[in-house]
């Protein structure tokens, strides 16, 4: 790959070159505080599933604590279903959707979080331009809080007239499958599967974001030229909620304080073992869910 840095991710190179412990272990003197508050901002009416997966999944990565952010006519419903889950409900004027809540109130709850995810089951854009939406949020948001963009999130910002994200002291990390990378780099599906690695790593340089380009062998790609090739995984997990999974998982491990190429390659690998080990209990990768995933980590 001529000047490129390409590694294979496995636990010895994740403990080596990342310095991160595959097993996560806890030393004896510790509380919930330091394993980092997680804020998800995911799920609507008729993609809740999402928001419920990725906040599920951010428990079981390890978090001390998950506030899941919900439009307010929702959180009735979903009251309980989670009972380690903090629900909170944001103004969405009876919609069920993210169109009517303002960003600078999820921006207020994140004051005292250690990250953010946003994406996952958000829907429809409000206003038909989430472009603007997430430039509010950008302002009001702590300029040092990690924050990673998946799904939805990507999609509202792919569809906005400029491609500029935002300089700030803290990390952003993106998760786009290839549908949603081929939106954000505005070539297609087809044109970013033909070469994965020059996609997600010209975008993550291009824009100095970690972006992780998900599918069979996602590709990490680091804004200073490092890129790490995930080795776990199998086809059961091409499954509607998979990727709602990883989003959780790699939002706890940077509000614990990992940096970016730190999180999103654990995150990635362990997604990929749990897929992997669950597959194999269940002794058939079709039927594989990503529930099962939670149930494995
Ligand atoms: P094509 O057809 O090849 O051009 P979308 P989504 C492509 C939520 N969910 N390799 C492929 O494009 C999510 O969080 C809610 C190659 C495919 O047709 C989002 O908010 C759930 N191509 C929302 O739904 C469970 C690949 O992308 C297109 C590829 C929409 O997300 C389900 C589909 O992508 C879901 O997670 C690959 N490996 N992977 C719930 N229970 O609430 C994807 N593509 O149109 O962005 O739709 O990913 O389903
Ligand atoms: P999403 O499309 O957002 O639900 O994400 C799908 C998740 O499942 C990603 O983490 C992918 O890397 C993973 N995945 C999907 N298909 C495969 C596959 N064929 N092999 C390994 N992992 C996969
Ligand atoms: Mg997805």
């Amino acid at each position: 790959q001529g000047d490129i840095n390409v590694r294979y991710l496995n636990e010895d190179m994740l403990r080596q070159c990342l310095g991160v412990d595959p097993h996560l272990s806890r030393q004896e003197d510790t509380h919930k505080g330091t394993y980092g508050h997680v804020l998800i901002a995911a799920g609507s009416r008729a993609m809740s599933g999402a928001g419920l997966l990725s906040a599920t999944a951010a428990l079981r990565a390890g978090a001390g604590l998950v506030t899941w952010a919900v439009p307010g006519s929702l959180a009735g419903p979903l009251t309980g279903v989670r009972p380690e889950l903090m629900l909170m409900p944001l103004d969405d004027s009876d919609s069920g959707d993210w169109s009517h809540v303002e960003p600078e109130a999820l921006a207020s709850l994140a004051a005292d979080r250690n990250a953010l995810v946003i994406g996952p089951g958000l829907g429809a854009a409000p206003g038909g331009d989430g472009a603007s939406w997430l430039e509010r949020l950008w302002r009001e948001l702590p300029e040092e809080l990690p924050v990673l963009l998946d799904a939805d999130a990507l999609n509202w910002f792919a569809a906005g007239d400029s491609v500029t994200w935002p300089e700030r002291s803290g990390p952003i990390v993106i998760t786009p499958h290839p549908g949603e990378m081929g939106r954000l780099a505005g070539t297609g599906t087809s044109q970013v599967q033909q070469d994965r690695i020059k996609s997600a790593g010209d975008y993550a340089r291009q824009h100095g974001i970690t972006v992780v380009l998900k599918g069979a062998r996602t590709v990490i790609a680091c804004p200073d030229g490092r890129i790490y090739i995930n080795s776990t995984g199998n086809p059961g997990m091409a499954t509607g909620g998979m990727g709602d999974v990883l989003s959780g998982m790699i939002g706890t491990y940077l509000a614990a304080g990992k940096d970016a190429a730190s999180a999103a390659a654990l995150g990635v690998y362990l997604h990929g073992v749990a897929g992997d080990r669950a597959a194999a209990r269940r002794r058939s990768a079709a039927s594989l869910l990503p529930s099962d995933l939670l149930e494995e980590l």
